[in-house]
């Protein structure tokens, strides 16, 4: 615990911009003085809109979300906005973008914007970009969006850090055939058809009714609508933030779901990294590395290399990973 702790909490809770900026680094870089504020101030989170923002590189999200930004605003709400850079290098260029565009809202006290940038380590961003919200909810802000690029499992870890996701697409791109091959469909509320200027929308709009007619809703079910928007005009996007709204106010039952599971997710998260830890600080200096070996020349199978670890650690009779307990 250090000394700043109390003080850095104290002045994110009231919603210091400086504040809010040093606790993100903490947690950016896995500090565990990050994990200690997080602690302090979870119990004042809950209260934000999350909102996730998905789809490929290009795809217009930047500017939409600064439209909606300005709707935001207009409600009188504060808002923060986490952009979640690329790893590909193809795609630099959207973090200067990002800046330029979304500058737009520098001057303004409402708008806190922020980039994250991929670390190259599975998960770490994900837990990372959950942790920034909750810094963010914790300062007061009311609604936070987060911007990611792709499809992937990265993308979909995010997103599920959201009370919304929506995914966003662009005709004659092809990205019909992406979403479906990456089971967006399955975490997308809401459609938006971006570009819709171009050739193509009304068609690619059809092709994701077409896949969404394969899905059963329940009577009642929130059925993902399907927007048009020209994010570069404002086109569609009072109709998107008013969808945004009646999936917030539609059934109650799907936000406290979706929290409850998001808030298991994290914690299984949290605990399978926790107990590694605690693994690999229990074993014996340079066991980890002998049963690699073994395994990489086949003189053990992982499976009864992951038994013989952990119940070195963990003891013999608590340690069946399958299978009944050996007899003592
Ligand atoms: N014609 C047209 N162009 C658009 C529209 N929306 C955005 N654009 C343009 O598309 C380009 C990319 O927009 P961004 O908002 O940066 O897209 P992005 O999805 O945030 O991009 P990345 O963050 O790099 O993935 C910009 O040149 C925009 O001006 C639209 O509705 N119609
Ligand atoms: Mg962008």
């Amino acid at each position: 615990m250090t000394a700043a702790g109390p003080s850095l909490a104290e002045r994110v809770l009231a919603g210091d911009p400086r504040a809010i900026a040093r606790a993100i680094s903490l947690v950016e870089d896995e500090q565990p003085s990050g994990g200690d504020l997080i602690r302090r101030i979870f119990g004042r989170t809950g209260r934000a809109h999350v909102i996730g923002i998905t789809g490929p590189p290009g795809a217009g999200k930047s500017t939409l979300v600064d439209r909606l930004i300005a709707e935001i605003r207009r409600e009188g709400k504060t808002v923060g906005v986490i952009a979640v850079d690329p790893t590909s290098p193809f795609s630099g260029g959207a973090l200067l973008g990002d800046r330029v565009r979304m500058g737009a809202h520098a001057g303004d006290g409402g708008v806190f914007i922020r980039s994250m940038a991929t670390r190259g380590q599975l998960g770490g961003l994900a837990r990372a970009t959950s942790d920034v919200a909750l810094i963010l909810d914790a300062a007061g802000k009311d609604v936070i969006v987060i911007e990611t690029i792709g499809v992937g499992q990265d993308e979909v870890d995010i997103v599920r850090t959201a009370d919304l996701s929506v995914v966003v697409m662009v005709p004659g791109t092809g990205d019909e055939v992406q979403a479906l091959k990456a089971g967006v469909m399955e975490i997308a509320d809401l459609f938006v058809v971006n570009k819709a200027d171009r050739d193509g929308a009304d068609r690619l709009v059809q092709a994701i009714a077409a896949n969404q007619s394969l899905q059963t809703f329940e009577p009642g079910e929130w059925r993902p609508p399907i927007l048009k928007t020209v994010a570069t005009t404002g086109v569609g996007v009072t109709e998107l933030w008013r969808s945004i709204g009646e999936f917030r106010s539609h059934p109650v039952d799907v936000r406290r779901t979706r929290q409850r599971a998001r808030q298991e997710y994290r914690l299984r998260e949290l605990l399978s990294r926790r107990l590694l830890q605690h693994l690999e600080g229990a074993l014996p200096e340079g066991e980890l590395a002998r049963v690699v070996e073994a395994v990489a020349a086949r003189e053990l199978d992982p499976y009864s290399a992951v038994e013989t670890l952990v119940s070195r650690v963990f003891g013999r009779r608590r340690a069946g990973l399958h299978g009944p307990p050996e007899r003592p």
